[in-house]
């Protein structure tokens, strides 16, 4: 493990929690918030998102110049280090202007093609989730590992869904969960439900496309966890999003085989 990454962990995860200071109190006036619907009416975007990612993309400017930025409402930045930071700074963006707990500060931090630090901060719920690569999977600042024994019987199991994609794939993937003997959950947050599978929380999580500021440092956290992760082409997922699939060791493969007819190549993503 490099100084290196362990400096950017070490930052992400103080980072996560100083950015969630500011999105709660959007969080608590949030009625006071102009929300704009962007590619659907289920895809929205407020002051408290762009100006969080504001707070987030200038901290790391300061403390890593050299490194690049990806974020969910802002222009990329470019970067000579070879680190990539991936943020959202709102994750659960309709949660959030619902007035539900589920949302959080999203922070990966991409070393060329592999994700090696990530911090997700839960402030409804003051909870850090956050990983280092090798480092292991820590939930409130316990090192935790996913149960070798978790059945896809004896928890429920995430399945996201959105614009981008036809209902009929959600849909499908839920209708033969149930008849696996599954449950299903969805919060509105990606990158928090994947790092409640990471937390033993939940059995696994699927979605047929999301960004990368969703999921990737979500990825990171179930490996190290010792959950197991569908694999992606890093430069595709940071440019085009991707399909998600992540679960216990003993759910995986019944998880996958429950998607299997979902297609992986986006051939049917809507704008
Ligand atoms: C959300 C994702 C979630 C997806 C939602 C939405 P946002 O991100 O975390 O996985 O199902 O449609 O895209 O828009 O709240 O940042």
């Amino acid at each position: 493990m490099t100084d290196a990454i362990m400096k950017r962990h070490a930052y992400a995860c103080d980072l996560a929690r100083h950015a969630g200071v500011a999105a709660l109190d959007f969080f608590n006036r949030r009625d006071t918030l102009a929300v704009e619907a962007k590619a659907a009416r289920q895809d929205v975007v407020s002051r408290a998102d762009r100006e969080v990612e504001v707070l987030i993309r200038d901290a790391i400017s300061k403390a890593f110049p050299e490194d690049a930025i990806i974020g969910e409402e802002g222009s990329p930045t470019p970067g000579i280090s070879g680190f990539t930071w991936v943020i959202d700074p709102i994750d659960g963006t309709m949660p959030f202007l619902s007035g539900l707990p589920h949302w959080c500060v999203a922070i990966a931090v991409v070393e060329r093609d592999r994700v090696v630090a990530a911090a997700t901060f839960a402030p409804a719920h003051d909870l850090l989730y956050d990983a280092r690569l090798g480092g292991g999977f820590r939930c409130d600042g316990v090192l935790q590992q996913i149960s070798p024994k978790l059945a896809i019987t004896d928890a429920m199991t995430a399945i996201g869904a959105s614009h981008r994609t036809p209902p009929t794939d959600a849909a499908g993937v839920i209708e033969r969960l149930l008849q696996a003997g599954g449950a299903y959950y969805r919060s509105g947050s990606g990158a928090m439900m994947l790092a409640d599978v990471a937390a033993g929380r939940l059995a696994g999580y699927f979605e047929p496309h999301m960004n990368a500021w969703d999921c990737l440092g979500g990825f990171l956290m179930v490996e190290e966890a010792g959950g197991r992760t569908e694999g992606f082409v890093m430069d595709h997922m940071l440019t085009r999003g991707g399909r998600v699939l992540a679960a216990a060791p003993q759910v995986f493969d019944a998880l996958t085989e429950i998607c299997a007819d979902v297609s992986s190549l986006h051939d049917n993503l809507r704008s």
